[in-house]
């Protein structure tokens, strides 16, 4: 007969068997190199703003489930975060407020800080890129390429404002769309009719700054000349890294296969870091030539001594995770920089992510259709689980994917706490009923338990091949399958019913819930940090290591357990509701800002005006017409008599609402018949942007059948 300790040596056999069984992937690329180390990194966001959904969805949940999970295994892994603090839009915003740039990257980048913080996302440093450990380093590396003739330099003519008495950055020049001719249009976009612009093509351009209209003036600057890496960049990621995710390896082929043109790496600004060479005064390094490098100065601040093992041994394997529209700088412009400088490793991959939008529709900063951290982490204290799960579960891998409200709450509701929670939940609350929060031994294994337990060795194998090809989200459901097994082997097995007959029976279903128990505990790990560490708190063990994944003696038989508590709890539809009326609100809103009046339609002369007679009548009478839902039915005192008016407005207004108000009429209309009713005339109501309707009244009262001219 089988017992627990046989079976763990079984299982720990079909593990390996198993693992062995996985084909070409990238843990194997991984381990045929033998690397000995990783560094990660996430995209910097632009410190101009709150972070949302869309960014722990994209980069930093992936990201940071990736470092958890190779620090779980104990390998030797770097995370490396920062803000982005450089670029025209940060000097915007800070000019419309009134403050200074770094007044806005400060109350940013603590802001951001701190969002990611509480989500757990794990950043060995976050640094940010006004610091001088960074202007020294892109400095430095500008000024080694310079030296090496790595750039060329090349002098074109571009918008100057002769009062401000500066070039004018693409966002810095206004003007009419020549295609929408919305006025307001930037020199890089029409954020009316999205089309992408060159500031040339502005009808009336105009400065931000000064408002004054701009004129052509000769300006220099230095190119990396992506034309000439060309080569060496197509072999390098059209045959070496054929494995990458098909949407960055395409995304790459079509960049190369449309030929690489010299990219300006400098900028007629004052707000970044000066370009090192003499006499190029009033100009920035390019905000994309320095981010990047904030990935190694941000290193350097938290590794002074030693940073250079982390980019520059090829022992290193370094790993840039990013949204899609990141992929070009870091698959081509980065690596190019770093060719140029000699000393770098080049990223062994880069699993760029596609975007999620929320609820149908693009996220969008400026037009305030988001979910902010700062803000969930206000709605839902103590849910940042709750929001990684969900998004990892959506996780937009392969294609652009949706965040909604109600996703949400099904995915907590039926899988979080209906799976997960109410697995775990049984499992120990039981143990606290029949044996007093300790561990019961294991006995006699039935066929069923040893099936349960094999297919739940399989979990450990499946979740490592897919986290070592960035498939977050599948591996996620692995071990969330996890807990189905364990719900269904609960299910089956009742041991419930059994306390009353079979004890010994009960302590071992309870030993194997709670061997699965601590397991999930594990697998969940670099998914939902915070739970598990409340279910090894409750579980009364310190830490557990991702090599016990799939063993069956986790928890010592008498081990004292602490007292249960709820994993996730259940959210109701008002909370829910809630969340979907701030965002209806937000939409109003920006259909508001964004409504424009119809154009005026064509002339009339005075006298075809004249022909209209139009009156103020005093409502007598008003009801609901039957059998339709958008008509009321009026009498209406016209100062001469009685006349019936039936009007389109009764999703507007309730009969009560009107009866004894005066409206305005025309009076001359030929009569027509609506639902049977001949209608004398017909009342004037404004249509509001949103198709609300509000009905014409004088301003004072005056005798029904006043004319209006
Ligand atoms: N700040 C763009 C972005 O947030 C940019 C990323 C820099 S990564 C070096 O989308
Ligand atoms: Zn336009």
């Amino acid at each position: 007969m089988f017992s627990c300790n046989t079976t763990y040596f079984s299982l720990k056999t079909l593990t390996f068997a198993q693992r062995n069984k996985n084909n070409k992937t990238q843990s194997h690329r991984y381990m045929e190199k033998k690397f000995k180390r990783t560094t990660v990194t996430s995209a910097l966001p632009y410190a101009n703003g709150p972070v949302h959904i869309g960014h722990l969805a994209g980069v930093y949940i992936p990201a940071d489930i990736y470092v958890r999970y190779l620090r779980l295994k104990k390998e030797d892994v770097l995370f490396i975060g920062g803000s982005d603090e450089h670029g025209v839009p940060i000097t915007i915003r800070a000019r419309k407020e009134g403050v200074t740039p770094q007044d806005i990257v400060d109350r940013y980048h603590t802001l951001i800080k701190d969002s990611f913080k509480e989500f757990g996302i794990s950043f060995d440093v976050y640094g940010r890129t006004s610091s001088s450990i960074h202007h020294d380093t892109a400095s430095q590396f500008f000024r080694t390429l310079y030296d090496k003739g790595e750039f060329i330099e090349k002098t074109s003519k571009q918008y100057y404002d002769e009062e401000a008495h500066t070039f004018l950055a693409d966002r810095y020049i206004t003007g009419e769309c020549p295609h929408c001719h919305a006025e307001g249009a930037y020199g890089d976009q029409c954020e009316k009719c999205g089309s992408t612009l060159s500031p040339t093509e502005l009808i009336n351009p105009k400065s931000a700054i000064s408002g004054s209209k701009p004129v052509m003036k000769e300006t220099t600057h230095w190119y990396l000349p992506l034309d000439k890496h060309e080569n060496w960049l197509r072999k390098w990621i059209l045959e070496e890294h054929k494995e990458w995710r098909p949407n960055v390896y395409g995304q790459c082929k079509s960049w190369l296969d449309l030929g690489l043109q010299p990219r300006a790496v400098s900028r007629d600004l004052d707000w970044g870091i000066p370009v090192p060479v003499e006499g190029a005064e009033g100009k920035v390094l390019y905000v994309w030539f320095d981010a990047p490098i904030g990935y190694i100065s941000n290193t350097k601040e938290l590794l002074p001594d030693s940073w250079e093992k982390w980019w520059k041994d090829p022992e290193t394997r370094l790993i840039h995770f990013i949204g899609k529209d990141n992929i070009v700088f870091h698959c081509i412009v980065f690596p190019a920089m770093l060719k140029a400088e000699g000393s770098y490793i080049l990223p062994d991959n880069v699993p760029a992510n596609e975007f999620l939008n929320l609820e149908g529709d693009k996220i969008s900063t400026s037009h305030n259709w988001a979910v902010w951290l700062h803000e969930y982490l206000h709605d839902f204290p103590g849910k940042q689980d709750v929001l990684r799960y969900v998004l990892t579960a959506n996780a937009p891998e392969t294609k652009d994917n949706d965040f909604t409200w109600k996703d949400f709450q099904a995915r907590n509701n039926n899988e979080l706490v209906a799976v997960y929670g109410n697995f775990v939940n049984r499992a120990l609350v039981l143990t606290g009923k029949y044996f007093d929060n300790k561990v019961p031994s294991c006995g006699e294994l039935t066929e069923y338990d040893l099936e349960t337990l094999k297919e739940f060795a399989n979990v450990k194998a499946e979740v490592e091949k897919l986290l070592d090809s960035f498939k977050f989200r599948d591996a996620q459901k692995e071990a969330m399958n996890l807990a189905r097994i364990g719900n269904k082997y609960l299910a089956d097995t009742e041991p419930w019913k059994l306390a009353k007959t079979d004890m010994p029976r009960v302590a071992t279903i309870l030993n194997i819930s709670l061997q699965l128990v601590a397991n999930l505990s594990i697998a969940f790990e670099p998914f939902l940090p915070f739970s598990s560490k409340r279910l090894r708190n409750m579980l009364n063990i310190k830490s557990f290591e991702w090599e016990q994944l799939g063993r069956t003696d986790l928890l010592a038989p008498g081990h004292q357990l602490n007292k249960a508590e709820l994993l996730f709890e259940k959210i109701e539809d008002n909370v829910i509701e809630a969340q979907v009326q701030k965002l209806l609100e937000t939409k109003k809103a920006n259909e508001a800002a964004n409504y424009t009046a119809n154009p005026i339609k064509e002339t009339i002369e005075f006298n075809t005006f004249e022909k209209l007679d139009i009156r103020v009548g005093t409502i007598l009478e008003c009801q609901k017409v039957p059998k339709a839902d958008k008509l009321l039915q009026f009498k209406i005192d016209d100062g001469l008599g009685t006349r019936t008016i039936v009007s389109g407005i009764a999703k507007h207004y309730h009969p009560e609402e009107l009866i004894g108000k005066q409206i305005c009429f025309i009076a001359n209309l030929a009569p027509r018949k609506l639902k049977g009713i001949v209608s004398e005339g017909m009342i004037l109501s404004a249509e509001n942007f949103d198709g609300n309707l509000s009905v014409i009244m004088p301003q004072k009262e005056v005798k029904p059948g006043s004319e209006v001219k």
